[in-house]
């Protein structure tokens, strides 16, 4: 690969590093050479998949943009440096919501305003250089794309994992628009700040429930490889629960009501009953109510529906609650308890009622001293119950054991804290003296015995709603007959083309505007022929995000959604890269749409991403860089001023990628400093390509070799800053070797700009490539392979070390810089010539001064 190299030739005098001319002389070609297509089908090579969330085209690439792909770039480039075949793809999350509303706002076909976006983000993200195969991108807004969400979706259908239900979900009425829970702040709307309502609407959802044991129970496959705090957040957005269902008979009705507790050994200190005031029982037991009952509870619904489940949740807010005047009777005690209407109890958890414990939940506890309810310990949490044999205290005097007075059991309702920690059963009849978690078995037991209970398990996670009344967005696929009901679009009859955005009003108002495109809308239907009417709704884009990692094996196969044949190959993806802020729902989506896969027989892997590595954030001056702010870094000033290469290796050199950068505290033109100085050090190397190393000079060697050795286990460990302060040293190394020591021919000299355009390739691959050309090779410099350590140059450089016996020098050892006392002392002890020396005195003394000097004292024996 080696160009003839013109030795004789001077160095460039003064050769200036100019970053921009580097940049527009490799762009066009490695466009010719493609380095990272990934398409031969008899590469050898070992395979990885390195993949880099993809972005949402809103406007231009931004800081945050430039800091995930330089960060997954280094890894990628590590992986083919180490012989792999890596695919690292990248494409565009193209429909959604803020397209439509920026488009809208500008009066524009969301497909102008999202291709446009796209064609100016590739543009500069071409010019920032990941190493992409950019033969597979994908754009999620592309038919060829979208009609295999649609058949995703047919799948979920047959199965039964996609459904049609109508809820309450929060509605707008400004906006008029239905809005996810994060986006109702204090009860009100987060654009337009006007009070949520609850809304009743039939909506689409995926039975992602079906799949919470599975999702949370192989959480464990990705252990050490996902972040903990990413495995922690998934587990409590998934929130599994263990407990029974109880069932208490209600006095006037025929039905007993099922409630779900976490404590049925708590079933004695029930005092009262509590129902969601907006579930069906409230409204229910309501009914036969006197006159002022009802209209106090209609009051009160009222109320609650402008409250947000998470200020329900509260436990800051004072309780609230209105008494509905019926009883239940609980199960265990034949007790008549009051029933209670109360927003901290919830209608779509559970049973949405609840066994009320006051003694024992804090919430509970807080309600009956709001209405001056009872409160019965049943639990003694001063009692001990763990395994561990309590130690009996003995009296110092008689040696007698002595039993220490009971502490006083403190009582909630005088102290407003409800006691929830480990105990004994007291005022509990048969289970007296339990044990909090054997009780919880046998009260279980016991109900079960009598038909009155089950152990059951609930989760947080609810379905996934994935119907949007919006336009862009994929069709679902379903047309609605009068007389057959839902009908699937057949499949060859995908794509459900989105219909032309021209002379559709786009604006929000609670339904599709895909209901006013009356060509589209109207169709006969599949299976009788007659008039029908296709589903005007489109999905959420996070089902087009749940499984794109797939598309990107055979981005242009149009006969199948992917050829399980490639994710053979290739998947799961081996390294995921993005940003903490899809911690949750997309890599939950993901997950659960892989195990659906997983069950179709399509892949063979229960888990997407296996790896998985979240870069910070970038911040100016110690927040996050917004338009209110007026603190955003404009990414292409940034490259304009100081280059693709110092920018993207600033943000590797910043610190750990999980922490963030504040922009504020880098320095991108000491990182353009940097470049230029390594740059010149490929300049002013004079020998030929073929030079002998080992006749370099070799302290320069053990630098570079050093370096070689531990760069990919930092690298690996993610621990880019350290190899670029590595890589400096290395720099600063060379550059002397040039100026003071061995000189610009020395074959050390070129053996370190090598490997320093090697490494450099993983930060600064613009920088890289030249470096590599002016060495005298040809491009790629991202395909050469990391060259190994040589052992012998990683043994560390050896001291003498004086053996002195009675003051006198007896032997010298060569040994390690680093050698302990101790060690240095065994050594000195064994030499032959200080054992002679010796002889047979005795030793009465040694001193030690590692790793230079030992003195040995003796003495006449005797
Ligand atoms: C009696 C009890 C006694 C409870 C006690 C707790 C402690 P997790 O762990 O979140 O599943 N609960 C049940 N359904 C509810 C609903 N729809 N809205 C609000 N709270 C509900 O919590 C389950 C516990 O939360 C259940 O156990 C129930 O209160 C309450 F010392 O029952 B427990
Ligand atoms: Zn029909």
């Amino acid at each position: 690969m080696a160009h003839e190299h013109d030795s004789g030739s001077t160095p460039v005098e003064g050769a200036q590093y100019d970053f921009a001319a580097i940049q527009s002389k490799w762009l066009p070609i490695w466009d010719e050479l493609k380095p990272f297509a990934t398409a031969d089908p008899d590469d050898k090579r070992p395979r990885k998949y390195v993949l880099d969330m993809f972005p949402y085209p809103s406007g231009d690439l931004h800081m945050g943009h430039a800091e995930a792909y330089a960060l997954g770039d280094v890894i990628a480039r590590y992986w083919r440096q180490q012989g792999f075949n890596v695919l690292h793809p990248i494409g565009w999350d193209a429909f959604g919501l803020p397209a439509e509303g920026a488009a809208i706002k500008r009066n524009l076909d969301p497909r102008d305003w999202t291709y446009d976006n796209i064609a100016q983000q590739k543009a500069s993200m071409r010019r920032y250089a990941p190493s992409f195969d950019w033969d597979r991108v994908i754009q999620t807004c592309d038919p060829d794309y979208y009609r295999w969400n649609q058949w995703l979706f047919l799948k979920l259908y047959e199965k039964g994992l996609a459904y049609r239900k109508a809820s309450q979900v929060n509605w707008c009425p400004f906006d008029q628009t239905v809005l996810a829970n994060e986006q109702v702040v204090n009860g009100r709307c987060e654009r337009c700040d006007n009070l949520v309502t609850k809304k009743k609407l039939t909506q689409w959802y995926f039975r992602i429930t079906d799949y919470a044991d599975r999702l949370l129970d192989d959480l464990k496959q990705l252990e050490g490889a996902w972040p903990s705090k990413v495995l922690s957040m998934q587990r409590n957005w998934i929130g599994r629960s263990t407990g029974a269902d109880v069932q208490f008979a209600i006095e006037g009705r025929d039905e007993a009501v099922t409630v779900y507790t976490t404590r049925p050994d708590t079933l004695y200190g029930v005092t009262f009953m509590v129902v969601a005031p907006d579930s069906d029982l409230a409204a229910e037991l309501v009914e036969g109510a006197r006159p002022e009952v009802r209209e106090r509870f209609d009051e009160y619904l009222a109320a609650v529906r402008g409250t947000t489940e998470m200020d329900r949740l509260s436990t800051e807010r004072e309780k609230t609650g209105v008494f509905l005047e019926r009883h239940a009777i609980n199960p265990l005690t034949g007790e008549r308890i009051p029933i209670w209407a109360a927003d901290y109890v919830l209608s779509d958890y559970g049973h949405g009622a609840i066994m009320a414990v006051p003694a024992h939940d804090q919430r509970d506890l807080d309600f009956a001293r709001a209405f001056d309810l009872p409160v019965r310990v049943v639990v003694d949490t001063n009692q001990p119950v763990t395994g561990v044999i309590p130690v009996i205290p003995v009296d110092p005097e008689t040696g007698e054991p002595t039993m220490p007075e009971d502490a006083p059991l403190e009582n909630p309702s005088e102290t407003g804290v409800a006691l929830t920690g480990e105990g004994r059963l007291i005022n509990s009849g048969p289970f007296d003296g339990l044990s909090k978690s054997n009780a919880i078995r046998r009260v279980t037991e016991a109900l079960q015995g009598s038909g009155l209970g089950e152990t059951a398990k609930n989760f947080r996670l609810r379905d996934w709603l994935i119907s949007r009344q919006r336009y862009w967005g994929t069709p679902i696929p379903i047309i609605h007959c009068e007389k057959c009901g839902e009908v699937p679009v057949p499949e060859s009859e995908l794509p459900v083309l989105l219909p032309p955005a021209e002379g559709l009003d786009l604006k929000p108002k609670g339904t599709s505007p895909l209901g006013a495109a009356e060509d589209w809308v109207n169709v006969s239907c599949p299976t009788c022929g007659g008039p029908a009417k296709r589903d005007a709704d489109t999905m959420d884009t996070f089902v087009d995000s749940s499984w794109y990692f797939l598309r990107f094996l055979s981005p242009k196969d149009d006969t199948q959604a992917f050829d399980p044949r490639e994710a053979e190959k290739w998947a799961p993806v081996d390294q995921y890269v993005g940003g903490v802020t899809h911690a949750i729902l997309h890599l939950l989506y993901s997950r659960f749409i892989t195990k659906v896969l997983f069950d179709m027989g399509s892949i063979s892997f229960t888990e997407p991403f296996t790896a998985l590595l979240n870069q910070g954030m970038v911040l100016m001056e110690g927040s996050a860089m917004s338009k209110s702010r007026g603190n955003i870094v404009k990414l292409s000033e940034q490259l304009d001023e100081h280059g693709v290469d110092a920018v993207r290796l600033t943000m590797a050199f910043a610190g750990p990628p999980e922490d963030d950068i504040d922009w504020a505290d880098v320095s991108p033109s000491g990182s353009a400093k940097f470049l230029a100085r390594a740059w010149r050090v490929a300049h002013d190397v004079t020998s030929a390509p073929d030079v002998v190393w080992k006749n370099g000079d070799s302290a320069l060697r053990r630098v570079t070799h050093r370096f070689l050795a531990d760069a990919p286990g930092l690298i690996e460990a993610f621990k880019f800053n350290v190899v670029v302060a590595r890589l400096m040293e290395l720099v600063n190394a060379t550059r002397k070797a040039i100026d003071t020591g061995a000189g610009p021919a020395d074959a050390a000299v070129r053996e370190a700009a090598e490997v320093t355009a090697m490494a450099l390739n993983l930060f600064a691959p613009y920088t890289a490539e030249d470096m590599w050309e002016i060495l005298g090779y040809e491009a790629s410099v991202a395909l050469a392979q990391w060259r190994k350590a040589d052992p012998t140059l990683l043994i560390e450089e050896s001291v003498t070390a004086v053996v002195q016996v009675d003051g006198k020098v007896r032997d010298r050892v060569e040994v390690s810089p680093k050698i302990s006392g101790d060690e240095l002392e065994v050594l000195a002890r064994a030499s032959e010539a200080v054992v002679r020396s010796v002889g047979d005195r005795e030793i009465v003394n040694v001193i030690v001064r590692a790793p230079r000097l030992v003195n040995i004292a003796t003495r006449p024996k005797g």
